[in-house]
């Protein structure tokens, strides 16, 4: 799916109005300034990155919350360009890479994706689920609830009205979850959506959980893949500046075989590398977690061990 010469689009996309923490928006940020950009280059792809993304300000008095949904206009629109950037570098043939930011971004990225590739499948690594509805929430934030709309649950939102819900329940699948609300139990329950939380990693290893994750969702390995990765699916000893930590995560290893598998299948079409907070944590914390952040990256575009 992807031109060549293989070209990886950096999308940095220095956004956090999807949840409440100051700085994740400063992820994306120290990401760039770690090398990303020089490291996929050495890894022998043509890396375009133009500087990250601006995004325009809507203040609390123009964007007060709808139901409980917080932040809801900036959100969007911030999605919605976020969307056309993925899409557009994605209809090029190019591979991108976008650096959150908090994984509210997503619902703009796997509709850039789906609007380039409309059989892609989305492959979920977080402890959370994301796929509560603006029924269902209890925070409000919006990184908590970008599955539900790509899926078209809940009642419409007109503000989201661009969010196609272009993602089919059966192309979904999640891996790494552990901190799962009451509310998206049942939805993934009703759609009957594939998970493999850190129950199944335990059980199974994490070798066969990829295999039984990409057997789900690409079981003929030939349709467009999109990994969405948030950095809070590892354990918070590996990765611990996010803001939500939750123990019992995956381990250094885990998280890159992951990312090294979905590489392996040639089949990967985009990649979202969310959630890093540079602010929270000491120094020592905030550069293993930006430096874990660029290995993932670099595992998923095909750094191997050998
Ligand atoms: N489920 C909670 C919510 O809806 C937490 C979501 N937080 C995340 N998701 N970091 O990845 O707010
Ligand atoms: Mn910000
Ligand atoms: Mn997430
Ligand atoms: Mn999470």
């Amino acid at each position: 799916f992807l031109s060549s010469p293989m070209t990886a689009a950096i999308v940095g996309c220095p956004f956090s109005g999807g949840q409440p923490r100051v700085g994740v928006d400063q992820g994306p940020v120290h990401m760039v300034e770690a090398g990303i950009v020089d490291q996929l280059t050495a890894l022998g792809w043509k890396v375009k990155f133009d500087g990250h993304h601006q995004f325009e300000e809507v203040n609390a008095i123009t964007d007060p919350p709808i139901g409980k949904l917080k932040n809801p206009r900036l959100v969007s629109a911030v999605t919605k360009a976020v969307a056309n950037v993925v899409g557009g570098h994605a209809k090029m043939g190019e591979l991108p890479v976008t650096l959150g930011g908090d994984h509210s971004l997503a619902m703009g990225t796997i509709s850039g994706t789906l609007d380039a590739h409309p059989d892609a499948c989305v492959i979920w690594i977080d402890a959370h689920a994301d796929i509560n509805t603006a029924e269902t929430t209890d925070s409000g934030n919006i990184h908590g609830m970008p599955v539900s709309f790509l899926l078209g649950l809940g009642s419409p939102i007109p503000e989201f009205s661009w969010v196609k819900p272009a993602l089919k329940a059966e192309r979904l699948v999640y891996i790494g979850l552990r901190d799962i609300d009451a509310g998206e139990k049942r939805i993934l329950k009703e759609n009957n959506i594939k998970a493999f939380s850190m129950h199944e990693v335990d059980r199974y290893g994490i070798g066969k959980v990829v295999e039984m994750a990409l057997d789900h969702v690409n079981p003929k390995r030939a349709s467009p893949i999109h990994l969405s990765f948030d950095v809070d699916a590892l354990d918070p000893s590996v990765a611990p500046s996010t803001g939500t930590p939750v123990r019992g995560g995956l381990t250094f290893r885990e998280g890159h075989y992951i990312c090294e598998a979905i590489w392996e299948t040639g089949l990967l079409v985009a990649l979202d590398l969310m959630e890093v907070n540079p602010s929270l944590a000491d120094a020592a914390s905030v550069k293993q977690t930006v430096t874990v952040g660029c290995s993932l990256v670099r595992s998923a575009l095909g750094e191997t061990l050998l």
